[in-house]
C-alpha cells in the first residue's frame, strides 16, 4: 500500500478543528487530529506546506518509522505545533492500518484490558447551589466521577465556569477576552466549595477539581492540604508545568493525588515527574503529544512508576482524538481515567462516530479502525472562525500563568 495524497480539512462546528485526511492507492483513507486551539491555522499550515510532500509514496504501514522521521528528520524537535502536526499524521495512519486489517484500532495496541474506559464529566455552577445541581443532573445521566468548578465570589469570571444560559466551551470566538483573578479569594473558596460538594453528592462519587495552573507551589501544597477531607480522586494543574521540580514541594505537604500535563507536548515534559513519582496522572492527550506511537512509549514508562492516564478531552479536542484515547485507554494496563466533554450536535454531525458512553464508561466501538468518519459537505460549510482562550490577569494588572 502507498499514500497518495494528503489534505488538511480546517472547520468550525461551534468550533474550529484541523483535521487531515491520508488517501491510500487501495482506496483505504485514515483521518487525524491536528487541532490546536486558538492556534489551529499553523498546524494546519505546517502539515500542509511542510509535511504532506514528505508522505506521498511511502509505506502506510510504516507508522513507527513515519514516526521517526517527522520527529527526528525536522531537526527542529517538539513544541505544541509540531507535535500536534506528528499526531495528525499517526493517528491518521493507525486509522489506515485498523481498516486495511478489518479490526479496532485497540487490538492493534494489544487488544482491550477492560470492558470501557471510566470518564469524568464537568460540573459548573455560578456558585456552589448551582455546582450542586449540576452534580446532581451528571450523577443523573450515569457519571461516576465529575469535576466540580464553581464561581468564586469577588471573581467577576472564573474559569470553568460558563456564562449565563451557555454551555462551557474554553475558547470564545473574536479576539481574546481578558478576566481578573485573585489566588487568595480562590484558596479560601475552594475548601467551602468542596465540602458542599462532597456531602451533596456522597461519598461513592468520584470528585476531580482543575486549578489550571492558578497556583505557585507552596499554595497548592496548602489547597492540596484543605481538600484531603473530601476525598478527590486528583488535584489538576495546580501549578505551571514548566518547572517539574516544583511538584516535589507539593508532594511534601499532601496526599490529594495530582494530575498534570494536558499542555505537554512530549515526553520529556514529564520525565522528572513521572520518574520522581511527584504526579499520579498523567494529561497529555493523543493530538498534543504527537499520536498514539508517542503516547504509548510514554504510558508504557509511566507504568514502572505507578503513574496513570488521565487525558484532557476538552471540547477543542476532536471526536477523532476522543476514539484515538478510547481505543488507546481501553487497551493500556495503566489507564486511570478520561476527561469527556461531550461535543455539540453539530460537531458530531461532522464527524459521526462509533464510541459511546453508558454508566459511567465510554467504549470505541469495535468499528475497524477508529470508527470516526467526516462528514466533508458539512464541514465545508462551516469555515474557520477566529477563536481564542481567555486571557487571565491577577487583580493588579498582572499575567497570570495560565
Ligand atoms: C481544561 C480545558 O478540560 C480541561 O481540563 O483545562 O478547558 C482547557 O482549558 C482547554 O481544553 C484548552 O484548550
Ligand atoms: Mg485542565
Amino acid at each position: 500500500m502507498k499514500i497518495t495524497g494528503a489534505r488538511v480539512i480546517v472547520t468550525s462546528p461551534d468550533r474550529n478543528f484541523t483535521t487531515l485526511r491520508i488517501d491510500t492507492d487501495e482506496g483505504i483513507y485514515g483521518l487525524g487530529d491536528g487541532t490546536l486551539n486558538g492556534r489551529e491555522l499553523a498546524v494546519a499550515s505546517y502539515l500542509t506546506e511542510h509535511v504532506i510532500p514528505c508522505l506521498v509514496g511511502r509505506d502506510p504501514f510504516a507508522i513507527e518509522d513515519i514516526w521517526q522521521y517527522l520527529y527526528r528528520g525536522a531537526y527542529w524537535r517538539r513544541g505544541p505545533v509540531t507535535m500536534s502536526a506528528i499526531a495528525a499524521v499517526d493517528v491518521a495512519l493507525w486509522d489506515i492500518k485498523g481498516k486495511a486489517l478489518n479490526t479496532p484500532v485497540y487490538n492493534l495496541l494489544g487488544g482491550a484490558s477492560r470492558h470501557g474506559c471510566l470518564v469524568y464529566a464537568h460540573a459548573n455552577g455560578s456558585d456552589i447551589p448551582e455546582a450542586i445541581d449540576s452534580i446532581q443532573q451528571h450523577i443523573d445521566l450515569g457519571y461516576l466521577a465529575i469535576r466540580a468548578q464553581a464561581g468564586v465570589p469577588g471573581v467577576s469570571s472564573s474559569y470553568g465556569v460558563p456564562k449565563a444560559g451557555k454551555p462551557y466551551e474554553p475558547a470564545e470566538r473574536g479576539l481574546p477576552t481578558e478576566s481578573l483573578w485573585s489566588t487568595e479569594k480562590y484558596l479560601r473558596f475552594a475548601p467551602r466549595l468542596f465540602e458542599a460538594v462532597r456531602s451533596a453528592a456522597g461519598e461513592e462519587i468520584h470528585l476531580l477539581h482543575d486549578v489550571h495552573h492558578r497556583l505557585t507551589p507552596i499554595q497548592a501544597a496548602r489547597l492540596g492540604k484543605s481538600l484531603e477531607p473530601y476525598d478527590l480522586f486528583w488535584m489538576e494543574d495546580p501549578v505551571p508545568a514548566e518547572l517539574q521540580e516544583g511538584f516535589a514541594l507539593i508532594r511534601q505537604h499532601t496526599t490529594t493525588p495530582i494530575a498534570t500535563g494536558e499542555v505537554f507536548n512530549s515526553f520529556h515534559d514529564a520525565h522528572d515527574l513521572i520518574r520522581n513519582q511527584w504526579i499520579d496522572y498523567l494529561r497529555m492527550t493523543i493530538v498534543h503529544g504527537g499520536g498514539i506511537t508517542a503516547l504509548k512509549k510514554a504510558a508504557d514508562f509511566a507504568s514502572v512508576y505507578h503513574v496513570k492516564t488521565g487525558f484532557h478531552g476538552a471540547t477543542d479536542l476532536s471526536p477523532i482524538t476522543m476514539a484515538a484515547a478510547l481505543h488507546f485507554g481501553l487497551a493500556i494496563h495503566n489507564f486511570g481515567i478520561q476527561e469527556h466533554m461531550p461535543h455539540t450536535a453539530l460537531t458530531d454531525s461532522v464527524f459521526p462516530h462509533a464510541y459511546t458512553f453508558a454508566d459511567g464508561y465510554m467504549h470505541p466501538g469495535d468499528a475497524p479502525g477508529l470508527g470516526v468518519e467526516m462528514d466533508e459537505a458539512l464541514a465545508a460549510t462551516l469555515p474557520y472562525q477566529r477563536a481564542y482562550l481567555p486571557v487571565a490577569r491577577q487583580m493588579d494588572g498582572t499575567l497570570t500563568d495560565w
